[in-house]
């Protein structure tokens, strides 16, 4: 006997094979896709939006990931779809981690776009998605990924398990920067309807 107590319960080391172009994860333990219509109040021109939901409704996004047991982090990818609403660029929701000191890491495997942070304090900052490119995402930094490629944009997270979600304060007063196509061309914007 030693004294010491029982040993915690640790995961076995594990590789998983991602596929650059998909995102596609084998042995992935949660998927989820959000269409045109989960994204309610995402883009500036939300009349442009209903329209596009009523040609097709695209799916926007997919994220697959993968989840070990016992284990404090978790990872997974996202692809996002090229594509334009009302002459915004496709993006995900946007979100706050819902602990304050909880960041995540986001490298791109292929496609082109821009990682959107802001803190709740007024902060701002735009980082270049391209591949190879890793983005460190400070805790208390809100986070929104914007495709401006023809092709899909593909990243990874590692993350937290703990770190939670906060939606409602970006569904609420939107984000400070939005991207606008203009002679299709990405340009970062101060959004009209902030706050
Ligand atoms: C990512 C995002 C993912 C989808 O896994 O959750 O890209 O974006 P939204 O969650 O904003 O819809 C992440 O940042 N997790 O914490
Ligand atoms: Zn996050």
């Amino acid at each position: 006997m030693t004294g010491h107590g029982p040993l915690p319960v640790r995961p076995d080391p594990a590789s998983v094979a991602t596929d650059a172009g998909t995102g596609g994860m084998v042995g992935f333990t949660g998927r989820y896709e959000k269409r045109l219509s989960d994204l309610a109040g995402v883009f500036l021109d939300e009349a442009a939006r209903i329209r596009a939901v009523g040609d097709g409704d695209p799916v926007i996004y997919t994220v697959t990931e993968h989840r070990q047991e016992e284990s404090e982090l978790f990872f997974g990818t996202t692809r996002l779809s090229p594509g334009q609403v009302g002459g915004e660029y496709f993006m995900t929701r946007g979100h706050f981690h819902a602990r304050p000191d909880r960041g995540e890491v986001y490298t791109t495997l292929s496609g082109t776009g821009i990682l959107i942070l802001e803190t709740r304090g007024g902060r701002t900052a735009e980082l270049a998605m391209r591949p190879g490119a890793t983005a460190a995402i400070p805790p208390g930094w809100a986070h929104r990924t914007v495709n401006t490629g023809a092709t899909d944009l593909v990243f990874s997270w590692v993350c937290s398990v703990d770190a939670g979600h906060d939606y409602g304060s970006i569904a609420e007063h939107g984000m400070r920067r939005l991207v606008l196509a203009r002679d299709g061309r990405p340009v970062v914007a101060n959004n009209p309807r902030f706050g």
